[in-house]
């Protein structure tokens, strides 16, 4: 198993889950793209994206069918100013890279849109663009830390 992915499924472990992460030689590098490769709804990838508030990274976890309001973010998290991170940004702060990056194995500030609640299983990236782990809107709050708010773009707004 790639070392990100043992970093993720240690610490899935280290935080009491149950979770296996698994290496799919299918790119699961987006939310589109990983729902093909385990066969799921888009709905049900659990995608982790890295923006910096005054500064400090935060991964906000939302549902793939979603689109993050950075404003919402923003205000969540009591700053000024909120930006998208670059990807040497992502990797800095989390360790792994872009399409990789998981609620788990970094120290990193965790926000879990209460969307993902919607799912009864959802998927989460491992580390790298191939590895992937099923787990519960519930367990995913617990083992990341995260805070659950609402981030994404209202739904009735974006999808039209
Ligand atoms: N492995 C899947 C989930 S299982 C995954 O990581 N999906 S994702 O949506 O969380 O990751 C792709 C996200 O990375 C994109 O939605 C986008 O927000 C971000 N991204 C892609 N390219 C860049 C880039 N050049 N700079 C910053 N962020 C990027």
């Amino acid at each position: 198993m790639h070392p990100n992915a043992l970093r993720v499924q240690g610490a899935l472990r280290a935080a009491g889950g149950g979770a296996e992460v698994v290496e799919l030689s299918g790119s699961t590098r987006t939310a589109v793209e990983a729902a093909a490769a385990i066969g799921v709804e888009v709905g049900q990838i659990a995608k982790s994206l890295v923006f910096v508030v005054d500064g400090e990274p935060v991964v906000a976890v939302l549902s793939g069918v979603d689109r993050l309001d950075a404003e919402k973010l923003r205000r969540l998290r009591g700053g000024h100013r909120v930006e998208r991170a670059d990807a040497d940004t992502v990797r800095a702060a989390t360790g792994f890279p872009i399409g990789g990056v998981s609620p788990v194995g970094h120290d990193v500030p965790v926000v879990v849109d209460a969307g993902l609640a919607a799912y009864d299983v959802v998927w989460a990236a491992a580390g790298t663009p191939h590895a992937v782990y099923s787990t519960t809107f519930d367990e995913l709050v617990a083992l990341s830390g995260g805070e659950v708010g609402d981030v994404r773009v209202d739904p009735a707004a974006s999808r039209g």
